[in-house]
């Protein structure tokens, strides 16, 4: 077997991600916590203590991943805490982030920061959330008060996570809120958050001039079930250009293009400075003239390969290269926003994340311009529907005690950012099953 060691560029980021509703507990206030009220969520799953960042245990997690050698962290702030009401804005909570991001950097962690993950006021959704023309503005006020607060702290800014979940999944899915299934309102509300996005962009800019500001787009593969045929060939095209195109080329262009229906958003030409991609799995598409609903498609992992103990996410690292190849149309640096699995025994982990970090270091020596990576995520946290089922923490969470313990990921993981480098070693201690394959000799 042959010995080696892949570097990473110098300065390279990286770190762990997470989201305010999925760590800090008490975010009440929010259209999520009210889904979670109402039923949606998994039957004895709350989101109310979570990781118990917002009573400080903050503190705690970030001491962990810097001594694991992190040198980043991405975090959002929650716009529902720090504007509880249309009219009524919480200094109390602004200075509550500050001390999170100056925490940051006293353990010599860059923050980044997420403006929207996911979560949204109660008193925006009764105006109709980000069906409502006025959210825009609305958005743009709440941005340049948070920029306003934390830029002496932070210049690496994330304006909305994963525009195409939030889309596709509480508007055409309905699996979160406000759960509808219509397109047009899907429609809609992609108009909003591209607007929102550029609205954000050029606020921050104008609030610091210096700032470094894109989105993350969740990006997922999407090969045709069957490459010789021409309906499978059309239906995964169509769908990729949607789902995974649509945000950084409207951020790119200046226009949208939602199957072939086209409109043009002058303001949001050129708005990113680095392009945020979160890469998790890559699927099968297939054609289907039976499913309408499902828009003609049915999705699937190749059986042949590894999921994760939930059956949420195949393990397909040539995926996330394919990812990294296709953001270079954009232009712009790539930062790896997210990347990871669910997997509470940490049986499939240590794989996942060297085969994924193999592929990242590949495409980095193409000098493809890739800035960083951020895993997701830290300790256990709120899956969203589907509760505390999934366990995505290098650091296990024990919800009854909040006690943190260490999976064996932490410390490879950890291994790769003091190093800044995968070596042949650490592939030996932690995915030995893997020496042959990546160090044939
Ligand atoms: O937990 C989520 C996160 O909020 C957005 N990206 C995917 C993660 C894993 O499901």
């Amino acid at each position: 077997m042959a010995q080696a060691t892949f570097y990473f560029p110098k300065g390279f980021l990286w770190g762990t991600a997470t989201a305010a509703h999925q760590v800090e507990g008490g975010n009440t206030n929010n259209n999520w916590y009210q889904w979670e009220q109402e039923g949606h969520v998994l039957p004895g799953h709350s989101s109310k203590v979570a990781c118990d960042w917002w009573s400080g245990r903050w503190r705690e997690d970030f001491d962990r991943a810097a001594e694991s050698g992190q040198n980043s962290h991405r975090l959002s702030v929650e716009w529902s805490r720090i504007q509880p009401a249309e009219h009524r804005w919480d200094e109390d909570a602004l200075d509550h982030y500050r001390q999170m991001v100056r925490g940051l950097r006293e353990r010599g962690l860059t923050p980044m920061v997420t403006l929207h993950h996911f979560t949204d006021p109660l008193w925006l959704m009764h105006l109709g959330g980000w069906e409502y023309e006025g959210v825009v503005e609305r958005f743009e006020a709440f941005v340049r008060r948070v920029v306003e607060a934390l830029k002496d702290f932070v210049d690496l800014w994330c304006t909305i996570n994963e525009p195409n979940v939030y889309a596709s999944v509480g508007y055409v899915l309905g699996e979160f809120p406000p759960g509808k299934r219509d397109l047009g309102s899907a429609y809609r509300v992609m108009t909003n958050l591209v607007r929102g996005h550029a609205a954000a962009y050029h606020a921050i800019h104008t609030v610091q001039p210096e700032a470094r500001v894109g989105m993350a787009v969740n990006y997922r593969g999407m090969l045709p079930a069957r490459a010789w045929f021409p309906p499978d060939r059309w239906v995964a095209g169509a769908l990729s250009k949607t789902y995974n195109d649509f945000f950084p080329r409207a951020a790119h262009h200046g226009r949208l293009n939602f199957f072939g229906r086209r409109q043009s958003i002058p303001q949001a030409r050129g708005t990113q400075d680095f392009l945020g991609i979160n890469y998790y799995t890559r699927e099968r598409v297939a054609f289907n003239l039976l499913a309408p609903g499902n828009l003609f498609s049915k999705r699937f992992y190749d059986p042949r390969t590894e999921v994760s103990p939930t059956g949420f996410i195949a393990n397909e690292p040539l995926g996330f290269y394919q990812a990294l190849k296709w953001g270079l149309q954009f232009g712009v640096p790539i930062i790896v926003t997210e990347n990871g699995v669910e997997d509470s025994e940490d049986s499939l982990r240590r794989r996942y994340l060297i085969q994924h970090i193999h592929q990242m270091w590949r495409a980095v020596n193409f000098v493809w311009p890739i800035e960083g990576y951020f895993h997701w995520t830290l300790v256990d946290n709120f899956e969203w529907e589907r509760g505390w089922t999934q366990r995505f923490g290098l650091w296990e969470l024990d919800l009854e005690t909040q006690a943190r313990r260490k999976r064996p990921s932490a410390d490879l993981y950890a291994a790769i950012c003091r190093q800044n480098a995968l070596s042949s070693e650490m592939v030996t201690q932690f995915a030995p099953e893997l020496l042959e394959s990546m160090f044939p000799g």
